[in-house]
């Protein structure tokens, strides 16, 4: 509800058809689904998040270009930059100047309106974020058939086994989140438990707590293509040069 608030007063401000009028809007988009599925790349998104509920503030003082940069040099497959502001202290702002980098860019926002599919593509981004915990089954459905029209890529979020109901054709990738939204609770058996019931077209991304080698290993071998993976790097005091090791 306070997300819709937050929309609807930056839609009273900018309207849908001035963010078409902008240069990014036109861009043609990366895809995260065929970068996920090239066996020469990583499969690693690397997230750039300043705070979170969870943690608090994780990284106060990162630099959003030189953080992203470092991240796409050192071989990530894709980027997630948060846009939520009350939460994670992120902004439409980062996004646009992550966009320096050419690999996919995953707007990481609570999405529960279409005005919102307008920014993420006039920000430059080239994936969507549907979180099924937020969402209605109808509601995933409609935004993610909207996102395609804007060329937008899907990426749908489930945490347990009655969330896969929310999978449609409209989606194009998975994502289990190990965090429980509402525990803070993280437990990568999460991923492991739902990677089987996942349809094989729909490339699997394990989200949260992932910070060693060999967990990207365990989660592969059982399936996964995509490891979304945001606090490891920032809690760095340096996180472009965290990725290197
Ligand atoms: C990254 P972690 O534990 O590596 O920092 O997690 C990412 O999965 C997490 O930020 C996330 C998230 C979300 C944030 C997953 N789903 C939905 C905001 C909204």
């Amino acid at each position: 509800a306070q997300k819709k608030k937050e929309v609807e007063s930056r839609q009273a401000a900018v309207s849908r058809a001035e963010l078409e009028k902008r240069e990014l809007f036109k861009r043609p988009v990366l895809s995260l689904r065929s970068f996920l599925l090239d066996p020469e790349k990583t499969g690693i998104i690397a997230e750039f998040k300043r705070k979170s509920p969870s943690k608090g503030m994780i990284n106060a003082t990162a630099d959003v270009v030189a953080v992203t940069s470092a991240y796409a040099t050192y071989g990530a497959s894709g980027l997630s930059v948060l846009t939520d502001e009350p939460f994670f202290g992120g902004s439409a702002e980062d996004l646009m100047q992550a966009r320096v980098n050419q690999v996919p860019i995953l707007r990481k926002d609570f999405m529960v309106d279409e005005y919102q599919l307008t920014e993420a593509r006039a920000m430059g981004a080239d994936v969507i974020l549907l979180i099924a915990a937020c969402l209605t089954p109808k509601e995933v459905k409609q935004l993610a058939a909207a996102a395609k029209k804007l060329q937008l890529e899907v990426l749908l979020e489930i945490h347990n086994e009655e969330e896969l109901q929310h999978i449609c054709d409209e989606v194009d990738m998975v994502g289990v989140n190990n965090r429980n939204l509402k525990t803070f609770e993280v437990d990568i058996n999460t991923s492991l438990q739902l990677i089987n019931a996942i349809p094989a077209s729909k490339p699997a991304v394990a989200e949260s707590g992932i910070s060693s080698v060999d967990t990207i290993v365990t989660l592969r071998n059982a399936g996964f293509k995509g490891f979304l993976i945001g606090e490891n790097f920032m809690k760095q005091p340096d996180p472009s040069i965290a990725f290197a090791d």
